[in-house]
């Protein structure tokens, strides 16, 4: 395993993602798939968006204690916090089901730049998107498709030159992708006869509107016995993660995390 100055430098300045291997055991996993796939039969009210052979659940904190886990995993942390500041939120948590036969969903960057006109800034970055696999991701069932180095052009994706670029990202069930929210990507075909389960966490600077709004989502229960780490990424730090910056600012110390130099 790469150490995390150098997984965060790959976001940033290198190919725009990385990938973390087998961070939970098979078995974990593969339950917390089969739990995820119930519940999508069980259309929820207000949890679950359908597409063409795909479907969206939301409000997975309060389902098992492995989304708890997965959602503060200390290694996902570790290099989300290098990228966006040692405060940053958790503005999205959620599973996505590629059934069989399932189409790409398009070639996009993430909230919140695809609601901003490009180029896009290059600093602060606003989005880091990990993409938990929750079963093998093969070169046929549907795993991600990643435009290397395009963080860096600050553009909403042109989709000739995704073509071009692209290539799949497959790894081990229980790996995850983290990138750049600015790096080009799309889902591929599922051609296999099983669905395919990811689960996104997206982590955003505190000062961005969560796309989501997770806190909202959380029973009282599970912030009850939330860790200070959790608490964090719900935006229950906010106050004081101002605080800090007010007195930094008096004190004239340059902010923890100053951004990168523009690419674009
Ligand atoms: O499920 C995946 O593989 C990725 C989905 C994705 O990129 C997104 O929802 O922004």
């Amino acid at each position: 395993m790469q150490d995390t100055a150098s997984l965060s430098e790959e976001i940033v300045h290198g190919k725009g993602y990385v990938l973390l291997p087998e961070l939970f055991i098979p078995r974990k996993i593969a339950e917390a798939r089969l739990h995820l796939l119930k519940l999508a039969t069980e259309e929820p009210t207000g949890r679950i968006l359908k597409s063409d052979k795909r479907s969206r659940l939301y409000r997975l904190l309060d389902e098992a204690e492995i989304f708890e886990q997965m959602v503060q995993h200390p290694q996902v942390i570790e290099v989300v916090e290098a990228v966006l500041g040692s405060d940053m939120t958790l503005g999205g948590f959620s599973a996505h089901i590629l059934y069989p036969g399932a189409t790409n969903m398009g070639a996009h960057v993430d909230y919140p730049y695809f609601t901003m006109k490009p180029p896009y800034p290059a600093t602060p970055i606003m989005e880091v998107q990990a993409i938990w696999m929750m079963e093998d991701f093969t070169e046929t069932n549907g795993a991600p498709l990643f435009a290397a180095n395009t963080q860096k052009l600050c553009q909403f994706p042109d989709p000739k030159r995704f073509a071009e670029s692209a290539h799949k990202l497959t790894g081990k069930a229980g790996s995850v992708v983290l990138s750049h929210g600015l790096c080009w990507h799309d889902t591929s075909i599922n051609y296999s006869n099983q669905p395919r389960v990811s689960v996104l966490g997206n982590y955003n600077p505190k000062f961005i509107r969560p796309l989501e709004n997770p806190a909202q989502q959380v029973s009282p229960t599970v912030l009850e016995q939330a860790s200070p780490k959790l608490k964090q990424l719900l935006g229950y730090e906010f106050q004081t993660a101002i605080f800090k910056d007010v007195q930094r600012l008096q004190s004239n110390i340059v902010p923890e995390v100053d951004g990168v130099n523009s690419e674009c």
